[in-house]
């Protein structure tokens, strides 16, 4: 065990070198007291998947349990100001040649500390509504680890634009990895900077307190993901158009890339007009697009109408794609996905015939079978279709949700709701219900493909982020949640879309990293 370990210490130690060399912005704060998430005793025995994402008859049970240790918050209040303190000062902060060391370090800890700080971890609810307090705190950090010779210059900013770009090398796994605490570079947006956010997943302007979730970056293991540069991007992108097809999630994932590339671009000279199935979004100065088209099951299915797709009785066309495809052909980037419409019952419904020549009867079929039939279908389409001297093919697995707070051992959760740190126990995989099978069927079939397919992985790296969801902080059919269903998260919490910014920013800097790597 300890050899091989090595062996790729040094490695990420000399890619970490090599970054640090053009990267003055090296300081990063590694929370290192936050992997002692305790012992935790994983639920083997899964529940039929299709009945959790949409049922809440469960969770009611457990609720109402939660609703008696409630009581003891005012006392856990005034306790939380301290253990914040606490934490605090075991933050760690080391530049990036020291990262792996540090994550090792953290390994070690773990055992002598779990005893006693099991309870504070817990309790690193923050109560950080003011962001002014974390620069303050940081800086206290920086002077307490002042013999590690830290650069934190302010002029980074400024420095940023002439930068080299040092990219991780191609077969260097991305998405192994860890969370990081890095309040310094995360997010790489904000909320209110960003005017295309829509009210869904505008977390903080919906009322939800604590920010933390914005500060995780993540950290492969073995290289580092380039620093996000909105104008190499947008260079990138001139003159071309970047596509995300597929369902609400995609739509998550491209609202976030729209906060990227608009950044730097002046007022005016960015719109973004809905027609339909697509949405585009254009930079002016760039003539570059970024576009999501809805096709929740990327084949013709009848819950293709972007306004009026909440159907009860969902029903696919497995071979049918072309209709849709019509709108992806000639776009140079093209990010698919297609998971959550899935999750909805075990079998599916699929159409004797044509919705256009008025078939309404349907063969049902189990989900993997349904899963891989679309699959292919669309594989096939892409093989036919698309030239891979001009396009970039993407396809994203699939992103999880938070429904049962056991899952991740607490009892004392509603479904996601009060969640505010990540799991950060990394050694084990967590079991939130996700449908591994259809995961099998997408990362197998995109390896078999004639037009090279980036296959985005993003389900585990996903599965920790519990506390990223929207939560009570989100709309339900197109209106923002009352403050009578916010206090119900049993019911309401949205655990399934993610705030912005946020997790699907990650998600795009796996994009971003590939489309710089494209010369
Ligand atoms: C991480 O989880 C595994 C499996 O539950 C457990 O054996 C290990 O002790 C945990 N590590 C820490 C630091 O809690
Ligand atoms: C956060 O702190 C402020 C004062 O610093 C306090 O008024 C507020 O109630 C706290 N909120 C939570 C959720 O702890
Ligand atoms: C996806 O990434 C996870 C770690 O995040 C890794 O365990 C898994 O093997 C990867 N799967 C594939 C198909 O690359
Ligand atoms: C603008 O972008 C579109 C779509 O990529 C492309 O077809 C067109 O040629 C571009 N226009 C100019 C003037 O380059
Ligand atoms: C909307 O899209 C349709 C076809 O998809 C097109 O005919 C129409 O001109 C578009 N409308 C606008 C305002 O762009
Ligand atoms: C892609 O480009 C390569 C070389 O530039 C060429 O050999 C190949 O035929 C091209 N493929 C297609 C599908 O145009
Ligand atoms: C993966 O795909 C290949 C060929 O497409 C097939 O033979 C194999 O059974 C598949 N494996 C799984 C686990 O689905
Ligand atoms: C079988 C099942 O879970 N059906 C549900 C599918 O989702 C809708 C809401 O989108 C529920 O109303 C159904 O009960």
């Amino acid at each position: 065990m300890q050899l091989p370990r090595r062996k790729t210490l040094s490695l990420s130690e000399s890619a970490a070198m090599k970054v640090r060399k053009n990267n003055h912005l090296s300081i990063f704060v590694v929370v290192s007291s936050v992997f002692l998430f305790g012992v935790f005793m994983y639920n083997e025995d899964v529940k039929s998947i299709a009945e959790f994402p949409f049922s809440s008859h469960k969770t009611q049970e457990l609720q109402e349990e939660r609703q008696s240790s409630k009581q003891s918050d005012p006392v856990q209040e005034t306790k939380q100001t301290d253990s914040v303190h606490e934490t605090q000062n075991r933050v760690s902060l080391s530049s990036r040649t020291q990262l792996a060391e540090t994550h090792l370090e953290n390994h070690n800890s773990e055992e002598t500390q779990l005893e006693n700080h099991n309870s504070e971890e817990i309790q690193l609810e923050n109560n950080n509504s003011d962001e002014t307090q974390e620069p303050v705190d940081l800086k206290s950090i920086v002077e307490q680890h002042d013999d590690q010779k830290i650069e934190l210059l302010g002029s980074a900013q400024e420095e940023e634009e002439e930068e080299e770009v040092e990219l991780p090398p191609e077969d260097c796994d991305l998405f192994n990895g860890d969370w990081v605490f890095d309040p310094v570079t995360h997010p790489l947006y904000k909320e209110e900077e960003c005017e295309f956010l829509t009210e869904q997943v505008t977390c903080m302007r919906n009322g939800r307190k604590d920010s933390l979730y914005q500060h995780w970056r993540w950290q492969p293991k073995g290289c580092n993901l380039p620093k996000f540069n909105a104008r190499l991007l947008l260079e990138k992108l001139r003159n071309k158009r970047l596509m995300f097809v597929g369902d609400s999630l995609n739509r998550n994932q491209w609202e976030s890339m729209i906060c990227f590339a608009q950044s730097v671009v002046p007022p005016g000279r960015k719109s973004l007009v809905k027609n339909g199935s697509l949405s585009v979004f254009r930079v002016e100065d760039y003539n570059a697009t970024v576009e999501f088209y809805w096709a929740p099951f990327l084949v013709e299915s009848n819950s293709d109408d972007p306004n009026m797709h909440s159907i009860l009785n969902r029903i696919i066309m497995p071979k049918s794609i072309k209709k849709h495809g019509e709108n992806w052909k000639g776009v140079d980037y093209l990010i698919f996905n297609t998971y959550i419409w899935w999750m909805n019952t075990s079998k599916m419904k699929v159409l004797r015939g044509s919705f256009d020549q008025g078939a309404t009867e349907y063969d049902e079929m189990d989900r993997p079978s349904a899963y891989r039939s679309v699959i292919r279908t669309w594989a096939k389409w892409v093989d036919k279709n698309i030239d891979p001297n001009r396009t970039t093919v993407f396809f994203s697995s699939m992103s999880p949700l938070h429904i049962k707070s056991l899952d991740w051992n607490n009892p004392d959760g509603i479904k996601c709701a009060k969640e505010t740190t990540p799991i950060l126990n990394t050694t084990t995989p967590v079991h939130v219900g996700t449908d591994r099978r259809l995961f099998v069927i997408s990362s197998n079939i995109t390896k078999s493909m004639k037009v090279p397919v980036h296959f985005l992985n993003i389900t585990t790296l996903s599965e920790f982020r519990k506390d990223a969801h929207t939560s009570v902080h989100t709309i339900r059919q197109g209106k923002l949640l009352t403050p009578e269903q916010q206090a119900d998260p049993a019911t309401y919490a949205d655990c399934i879309h993610w705030c912005l910014p946020g997790l699907p920013d990650t998600w795009n800097e796996f994009l971003y990293t590939r489309i710089i790597s494209r010369s």
